[in-house]
């Protein structure tokens, strides 16, 4: 009974790649990074997570980097003449007593020449550095195209949206 038990358990993490991890930074919480899995010849990814501060001070984000990708930049999304595209910003600001959400459709760190392909159930490290907090090395986790993510804002592997980045 005790090995069916455990074996359930062993089953249920495995199906669950998305579990719950987070990081902590100063008064900042780095919640849940994860990035996607991708096909073997794209030119790049993402990462994603979430930023709480429940700090009485602002922090910004001010960069990141990993030895997976030759380049990583704070990239946004906004709407111009109707189209969704993607733009680098110098710094994500985090304002005291909130949440900033790094999804995709909006805030991402954007990974340029991947050394590897990104495949589901694996992860890499990242460094972000805050202005305040510093610098923290989190484990992005690589989920599923299938994952519970799918269907949260546009998806960010569209080609066409990275059509401003070959010239990079
Ligand atoms: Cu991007």
């Amino acid at each position: 009974m005790l090995i069916r038990t455990l074996s359930l358990a062993a089953l249920l993490a495995f199906a669950l790649p998305s579990f719950a991890h987070d990081y902590k930074a100063g008064d900042l919480t780095i919640d849940h990074p994860w990035s996607r899995e991708l096909p073997p010849n794209a030119p790049a990814g993402a990462a994603y997570f979430t930023l709480k501060n429940p700090g009485a001070a602002a922090d910004r984000l001010l960069g990141a980097n990993t030895p997976r990708a030759q380049k990583a930049e704070l990239h946004t999304h906004v709407h111009q003449n109707g189209l969704m595209k993607m733009q680098r910003v110098a710094a994500v600001e985090i304002p005291a007593k909130s949440e900033v959400a790094f999804q995709p459709g909006g805030n991402h760190v954007m990974l340029f020449g991947l050394s590897q392909p990104l495949k589901a159930g694996e992860q890499f490290p990242l460094t972000l550095e805050f202005e305040k907090a510093g610098k923290v090395e989190v484990q992005v986790k690589v989920e599923g195209a299938d994952g519970h993510h799918m269907g949260q804002g546009m998806d960010h592997q569209m080609p066409m949206e990275h059509g401003d980045h070959q010239g990079h």
